[in-house]
């Protein structure tokens, strides 16, 4: 027999290296699916069409509850986006961290380096991990020079690939974050950012009001403005790098498209996890001219049409590459509903008879059921059927319940180990989620326990005037029973002391006196 010629020594190698490479490469399994959590900004339970409560139409959204499970009892862990943000990503409790407030567009970095988050440990099980769209968790350590190097962004939390918005679109600096350096920007111009004091002879909207062509204050955002938009916080300079909101959605989108492109299974061997933090409907309200009075309901519903169509074409790109099987889509928001969050955008004189919140009490901000209760759909083809489940769930439980999923034995804090509720094999019954769950609105704490909410005494006003929106707070304390009151109507504090005494002492034991 006579020896292989160097060409078919050469093609064995090839073969070899290909049927190895299938061996290494769990990415295709069930245990290790892609993981792309779509997060959307001030989304309310209504405005999701797929639960029903709202007039607006969100069929690419409801179509991840045709192959998934739509949760009715989803939960962020706070009304504000800072904190769920940190629950989401870290699965503790945001109220254990004093800085987990809204943060303005030049904080620090709120999570430590050494912490897990949902990143850290899918990269530690082989995820191409990535981030793309609002942060608004800090960045560096409080003192960023922008025109340089950024010393801590997601990219120490576990994220090998981040294109973000520093904090809000309404806050300062106004570019976008590309791994560690902001994007576009020339040194002849550099970008200077400060919240304390403006710079000296910069205009604002208040010294200069006819630069805010597109869009005037209501309240706050009265500072510097770009783009015909005023915004919170100084900035000087910068302008090459400046974004222009209403391509927002498609940089973004791109952004993430890319990202599949580069992780995607086939080419990098690996499963990936996408992070992708849509702006939408949080202010300013600037959708692209293809949604302009699209809803009919002005600037916001116009954006919740927007941010449906970046769902949309997300799950095509999936499907293109023949991944959408086998992608675990968790979809959701960072907190309930707000229609005048501080801009003159017809959001409130628009709305109709939509009920962006659903049936649900209160809204953004609040302490009330619609602060937190938001949409909540997780699918994925392989695996789920179509289902609802009243299961109560929180964000903060798919670190623990996707660290079970890809087999990592991490110690998990505040997050509940929920994979079995998430994948929808338990009985569609509560039993299955969670037991208890504390809730947060700009640091004042309200606790569910079954389908009871306690919300203890706290001095405040019952109204946030300037948003229009009830906060929840009472010197009374409040109790409701949610399965016979969604609408948290009546009172049960008085006329049920036990239920009321068990639910304070159940409180007590999670979060301390
Ligand atoms: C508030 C802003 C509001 C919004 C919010 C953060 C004012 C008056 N209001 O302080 O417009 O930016 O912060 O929203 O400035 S969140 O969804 O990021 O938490
Ligand atoms: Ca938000």
């Amino acid at each position: 027999m006579s020896c292989p010629s160097p060409l078919q020594w050469f093609l064995g190698l090839i073969l070899l290296a290909a049927f190895s490479c299938r061996q290494q490469n769990p990415a295709i399994s069930n245990a290790n699916p892609n993981i792309v959590i779509i997060y959307a900004d001030d989304l309310g339970y209504g405005d999701v069409s797929a639960n029903g409560q709202g007039q607006l139409q969100t069929p690419n959204i409801d179509q991840l509850a045709e192959t998934g499970i739509r949760f009715t009892n989803g939960y962020a862990t706070s009304a504000t986006c800072t904190p769920s943000r940190l629950a989401l990503l870290t699965g503790t409790y945001p109220w254990r961290d004093k800085n987990a407030k809204i943060l303005p567009g030049n904080a620090p970095l709120l999570i430590d380096t050494t912490s897990v988050t949902l990143a850290s440990l899918l990269k530690k099980q082989g995820y191409a991990t990535g981030v793309v769209g609002k942060w608004h968790l800090g960045l560096g350590n409080g003192d960023i020079d922008w025109n340089r190097t950024i010393r801590k962004t997601p990219n120490d939390l576990g994220f090998d690939y981040s294109f973000i918005m520093a904090a809000t679109g309404d806050r300062v600096p106004t570019v976008y974050v590309e791994n560690r350096h902001v994007v576009g920007l020339t040194p002849d111009d550099p970008l200077y950012v400060r919240y304390d004091s403006n710079f000296a002879g910069q205009p604002t909207a208040l010294t200069h009001p006819e630069l805010m062509t597109k869009m005037t204050w209501h309240h706050g955002h009265n500072q510097s403005v770009h783009n015909g938009i005023p915004r919170i916080g100084y900035m000087k300079g910068g302008r090459s790098a400046l974004w222009t909101d209403e391509q927002m959605a498609e940089v973004f989108l791109d952004k993430a498209k890319a990202f599949i492109d580069t992780h995607q299974t086939r080419k990098a061997g690996k499963p990936f996890f996408l992070y992708y933090a849509l702006h939408q409907p949080h202010v300013p309200r600037v959708p692209g001219a293809k949604f302009v009075g699209k809803s009919g309901l002005g600037p916001r519903g116009d954006a919740i049409l927007e941010a449906d169509w970046c769902v949309g074409e997300l799950m095509k790109k999936l499907r293109q590459e023949g991944l959408a099987d086998n992608t675990l889509v968790v979809f959701s928001s960072d907190n309930g509903p707000v229609l005048n969050d501080g801009y003159n955008d017809e959001a409130v004189e628009k709305n109709g008879r939509h009920t962006p919140a659903g049936r649900l009490r209160g809204g953004k901000y609040s302490l009330f059921d619609a602060g937190t209760h938001v949409p909540f759909i997780v699918s994925w083809p392989a695996r789920l059927k179509k289902e609802v489940s009243d299961a109560l769930v929180c964000q903060m439980d798919l670190l623990a319940s996707l660290a079970a999923l890809v087999g990592s034995d991490i110690k998990t804090g505040d997050s509940k180990n929920l994979l079995n509720t998430f994948l929808g094999k338990a009985a569609k019954n509560q039993a299955n989620g969670r037991d208890a769950l504390v809730l947060e609105a700009s640091g004042k704490l309200a606790f569910r326990s079954g389908d009871w909410v306690f919300i203890p005494p706290y001095p405040g006003k019952a109204l946030n005037e300037q948003v229009n929106i009830e906060t929840g707070l009472s010197r009374e304390p409040q109790l409701y029973n949610l399965s016979a009151d969604p609408q948290q109507r009546t009172n049960l504090a008085r006329t049920n002391p036990v239920k009321r005494t068990a639910m304070e002492k159940q409180m007590k034991q999670v979060v301390g006196d």
